[in-house]
């Protein structure tokens, strides 16, 4: 049966050179399927006389057979093939390094950090945070903190100014934090308790200046505010700050629109082989200006002075972060160097509390 041997080369070949599934499945319809080479034998058999049938019957059903067997054994490669290419394609080199997760590659900016810092001591003793828009009007960056019009101190403060608007009113980039609190002032009633974190702007830049710098200022308002309370939570914010058991501090007086009396304070500092110690030692270093609230600030916040008294403060952060965290140059604090922030950053799951210390 030349028919029959040809058939079974044939077949079988297709199923050999079948490279995948869709390609098995076609060589299983063409011999197998209803129409198949295979099937279309198996149909003549009814045909036959019962000799015929007997020895050919026995002959094609092999045949069927042998077909049947080689379509699962190729399909089994086939399933092995894939199966290997696949390893192949997902394989991992475990003896590559470990990269490093975002939580374990990120950092705190040194002035995140402090800004932090500074809301924990704060916060710690009853303080809310309060935040306004970096963006403000000239009635709340000045008048209504007693600037009066023409003032030099409007000057002195080297205001970014946008055009004017269709009104005719010039916003201004807030060159203090002091706006948040006139906000505070107008929107809630004593007693108040806030500091106000932020963003400043004064048109100025050289070695210790930038135009875009940060700030923390603090408000309180109450019936009995007194300039004793004041210099006691700056005593406790510094030795908290600083991370000492005390600090010397001194108070001088000074001038500003928005206090009376006005100071600066300095506190006790030692300057040794290019690093510094504070609280105590032989030197000043000056960190920030307050005073008691000025009447007029009051009563163009609502407030009436003869009920309520306040003091305020005022403290620039970006060059109490560069003493505190021996940064030697305020430039690097906006040049976005990786390495510089990876060097200086702080690890975010490191965050300052009184508690579990302030700096790590
Ligand atoms: C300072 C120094 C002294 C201050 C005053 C006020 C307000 F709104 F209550 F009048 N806010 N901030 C203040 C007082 C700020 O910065 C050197």
């Amino acid at each position: 049966m030349t028919d029959l041997s040809t058939l079974r080369d044939e077949t079988l070949a297709a199923i050999a050179a079948a490279n995948d599934e869709a390609a098995l499945e076609a060589a299983r319809v063409a011999a197998l399927g209803k129409k198949g080479t295979i099937s279309a034998l198996l149909a003549t058999l009814g045909k036959m006389t019962p000799d015929e049938r007997r020895s050919a019957g026995a002959a094609i059903n092999a045949l069927k057979d042998e077909a049947t067997g080689a379509l699962a054994a190729r399909r089994a490669a086939l399933k092995a093939l894939a199966l290997d290419a696949r390893l192949k394609r997902e394989a991992l080199d475990m003896s590559l390094p470990l990269r490093r997760a975002a939580i374990d590659a990120g950092r705190i900016h040194p002035i995140s950090q402090v800004f932090d810092e500074i809301v924990a001591i704060f916060a710690d003793m009853g303080f809310s945070i309060a935040e306004g828009p970096d963006i403000e009007s000239d009635d709340y960056n000045f008048t209504k903190l007693n600037f009066p019009p023409g003032h030099p101190a409007r000057e002195m403060h080297d205001t970014f100014f946008f055009a004017p608007d269709a009104s005719g009113e010039r916003k201004l980039l807030r060159t203090h934090t002091s706006p948040v609190q006139v906000r505070t002032m107008l929107a809630q009633k004593p007693p108040i308790r806030i500091v106000c974190p932020g963003r400043t702007y004064r048109c100025d830049a050289d070695q210790t200046h930038t135009p875009m710098f940060h700030q923390v200022e603090g408000l309180v308002i109450d019936k009995s505010a007194t300039l004793a309370h004041l210099k006691w939570v700056l005593e406790e914010f510094c030795k908290a700050f600083f991370e000492v058991p005390k600090v010397g501090m001194r108070f001088r007086p000074s001038f500003f629109p928005f206090t009376s009396p006005s100071m600066e304070v300095d506190i006790q500092c030692r300057r040794s082989g290019g690093e510094i110690r504070f609280g105590e030692g032989e030197d000043w270093l000056e960190i920030l200006g307050c005073g008691m609230v000025h009447a007029n600030v009051l009563k163009n916040c609502g407030l009436d002075p003869d009920v309520y008294q306040g003091y305020a403060w005022g403290m620039g952060i970006d060059r109490i972060a560069m003493l505190k965290y021996g940064l030697p140059d305020l430039r690097d604090f906006f040049d976005a160097d990786l390495r510089w922030i990876d060097h200086y950053g702080f690890k975010p799951l490191d965050a300052p509390t009184l508690a579990g210390g302030l700096s790590g």
